[in-house]
């Protein structure tokens, strides 16, 4: 009896400890989901092909910001706040959406991509259609390397990604 119970606690805390080392490395190094009531600011960002507009947006240490996003382009791109760690797992996810015909270059199917579980509802990041409008509200962490990227296959590749300049000011 006893022996079984340690062996259910020592699941458990090994369950918790890989639940708590995916959070880190895929949220508290690149900051987490802000709500609007604590937007500090809001930035508009336009997507384009294969670039963003601004490239590169200064961030205070822990500020949210709510990021309007336009896809002022003609095919299907993506405002993914993260960093190239992060990106390379999702540019297969992309790959593997475009094959299953959940989204093409220009159209997203939300259907299918509802179907497929893989909605893309991810806090720090938005896949918009041309001519959308979308927005990410972003607490940013106390420092750290992070960017903005589109993982639509070949785009980030083709130079369509930016980068988050911290700065401590007033
Ligand atoms: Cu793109």
């Amino acid at each position: 009896m006893s022996k079984k119970l340690l062996t259910g606690t020592a699941l458990a805390a090994a369950l918790t400890a890989s639940v708590a080392l995916a959070d880190a490395g895929h949220n508290s190094s690149i900051g987490k989901p802000g709500t609007t009531a604590q937007t500090d600011r809001t930035i508009t960002v336009e997507m384009d092909e294969m670039k963003y507009s601004p490239e590169t947006i200064k961030v205070q240490p822990g500020e949210t910001i709510r990021f309007e996003v336009v896809n002022v382009g003609t095919v299907v791109h993506e405002f993914n706040i993260g960093k190239s760690k992060t990106w390379d797992g999702h540019s297969g996810e992309m790959m593997t959406m475009m094959q299953e015909g959940m989204m093409t270059a220009t159209t997203l199917n939300h259907d299918k991509m509802m179907k497929g579980g893989m909605m893309h509802d991810d806090a720090n990041s938005i896949l918009l259609e041309p001519g959308d409008t979308g927005e990410v509200v972003w607490t940013f962490p106390e420092g750290g390397e992070i960017g903005f990227a589109c993982n639509v296959p070949g785009h980030r590749e083709a130079g369509m990604q930016g980068d988050f300049e911290m700065f401590r000011g007033s």
